[in-house]
């Protein structure tokens, strides 16, 4: 069989791609099972993990729901964003570089 030779572009080489860790922060009124549903939804996990994470963020303050490249994490933020407000809650995704 023939090999095709991928020539990669100089910065493809070098750069290290950048991961974030996208964090839930918690609030007084986005209601427990919506986020539950947002992690479900958003971050594929299942009812048991996703109330975890819910009760982490609810007790500590933020919780880390997922690590992802850069322009993954940056999807996740919008669209749990836009599905909070589109609800009317004030729930807030943020990310920050690992
Ligand atoms: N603190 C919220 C409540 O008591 C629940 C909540 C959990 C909100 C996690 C946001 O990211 C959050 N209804």
């Amino acid at each position: 069989h023939t090999t095709i030779p991928i020539l990669e572009k100089e910065e493809a080489r070098v750069t290290p791609p950048r991961f974030y860790k996208v964090l839930l922060l918690n609030d007084d009124y986005t209601p427990m099972d919506f986020v539950v549903i947002v992690l479900e939804r958003f971050f594929h996990m299942g009812r048991e993990r996703a109330t975890q994470i819910m009760l982490k963020v609810h007790h500590e303050g933020m919780a880390v729901c997922g690590v992802y490249p850069k322009d993954i994490a940056a999807t996740k933020v919008e669209q749990v964003t836009t599905f909070a407000r589109q609800h009317g809650h004030p729930l807030a995704c943020v990310m920050e570089e690992v």
